[in-house]
């Protein structure tokens, strides 16, 4: 570990890895769980995702000090239906059973084009782009979403009903070469990881991140924390994350988003919900076109670049480049924050 400056460190993965493995174990969970939940921090803060890396260590923390969480509890695979793998999490968090029902999806994907992954009974509360790329990798496109707590006033409103709700979508890209086209966001304007970092280091928050109590606007993180989040781009984010509360809460027969706070009960965990994975067989979609369909995406992935606009992931997958040079950057504080979890 090094000093880059005096508020960042630069970790080596591994370190980084053995951090939080040994945090999480002393914190209960099992080996298993520990691990699929490392393998998922580890990645976002390699990736220079602040409000989804290691910082989520500190809030599987407070969610397990609520009592909630099964720490234990292994994920059951049912037995796969047409295109549906359905795992139930058995009321722990969710990177076991994602682990567990990946390869379930990846095979009904391949034989029959589409393939739905469920995931029941989850505290979710990772970033979603580690779950298109691990489809991606496969050669599969994906689609990926999930909802959270109410705390998202639809547009017009000023009341918590949706949750950040993210969607994630991930394409293969042909070759050794490039990345997957990956995106990943929240529905909300800032995901609520983003409004807890901005509180912990006193910064204000984008202007139309949200309303304070009264239903004004505001960017003080504390105040809106109180009153409302707000959508990204008005009515739009406002019906996708309600698309989000359908598909991966009433359609796979799970609680949306005001559900998993009601369940949560002012404790403080993370959201306890479903899950959805959608995955795609290009090759069963476009048979012997397939190459030439690739072709022509790469195409007008060129026609973005070529006018100086970037792709979506272009900036982790940068980050992900850096890190394997020089090792992880993190803040200082977070990670006294981690270790002082071991005491
Ligand atoms: P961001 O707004 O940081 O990024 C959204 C996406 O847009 C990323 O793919 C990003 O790529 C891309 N992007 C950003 N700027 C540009 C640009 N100028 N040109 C092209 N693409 C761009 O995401 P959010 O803050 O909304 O979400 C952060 C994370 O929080 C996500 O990973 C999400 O899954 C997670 N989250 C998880 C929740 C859960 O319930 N589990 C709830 C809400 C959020 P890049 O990364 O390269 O910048
Ligand atoms: O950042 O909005 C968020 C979030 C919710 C659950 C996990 N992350």
């Amino acid at each position: 570990m090094s000093d880059m400056n005096n508020d960042t460190i630069l970790i080596p993965e591994a370190q980084l890895h053995d951090l939080s493995m040994r945090v999480l174990q002393h914190l209960g969970l099992s080996a298993a769980h520990a691990g699929a939940m490392t393998r998922i921090v580890v990645a976002g803060q390699r990736d220079a995702c602040q409000s989804h890396g290691a910082y989520r260590i500190l809030s599987a923390a407070q969610t397990i000090r609520t009592g909630l969480v099964d720490l234990q509890a292994a994920p059951i695979v049912q037995p796969t239906q047409g295109a549906i793998t359905r795992v139930d999490a058995r009321k722990a968090f969710s990177p076991l059973a994602l682990e567990a029902g990946l390869p379930h999806l990846v095979a009904a994907t391949r034989q029959l084009g589409v393939g739905a992954l469920v995931i029941n009974h989850c505290f979710h509360f990772t970033a979603l782009w580690p779950e298109v790329e691990m489809l991606t990798a496969q050669g599969l496109a994906a689609l990926v979403m999930t909802p959270s707590h109410a705390w998202v006033a639809p547009t017009g409103g000023k009341r918590g009903v949706f949750g950040t709700n993210p969607i994630a979508f991930g394409w293969p890209r042909p070759g050794p070469g490039p990345y997957p086209y990956v995106f990943d966001f929240a529905t909300s304007a800032i995901a609520r990881g983003d409004l807890e970092l901005h509180r912990r280091a006193g910064k204000p928050l984008p202007e139309g991140a949200g309303v304070d109590a009264d239903g004004n606007p505001s960017t003080d993180p504390v105040a809106v924390a109180k009153g409302a989040m707000l959508t990204f781009g008005g009515h739009k984010g406002s019906a996708l994350s309600t698309m989000v509360e359908l598909m991966a809460g009433a359609l796979i027969g799970d609680l949306n988003s005001q559900g998993s706070m009601d369940f949560d009960a002012g404790k403080g965990g993370v959201p306890y919900h479903g899950h959805l994975l959608l995955a795609f067989d290009p090759q069963r979609f476009a048979g012997d076109d397939w190459p030439a369909s690739q072709e022509r995406a790469e195409a007008m992935f060129a026609a973005i670049t070529d006018q100086g606009a970037r792709l979506p992931s272009e900036r982790r997958f940068a980050a992900r480049a850096q890190s394997a040079k020089q090792g992880i950057s993190m803040s200082r504080a977070l990670y006294n924050d981690i270790e002082a979890l071991m005491h």
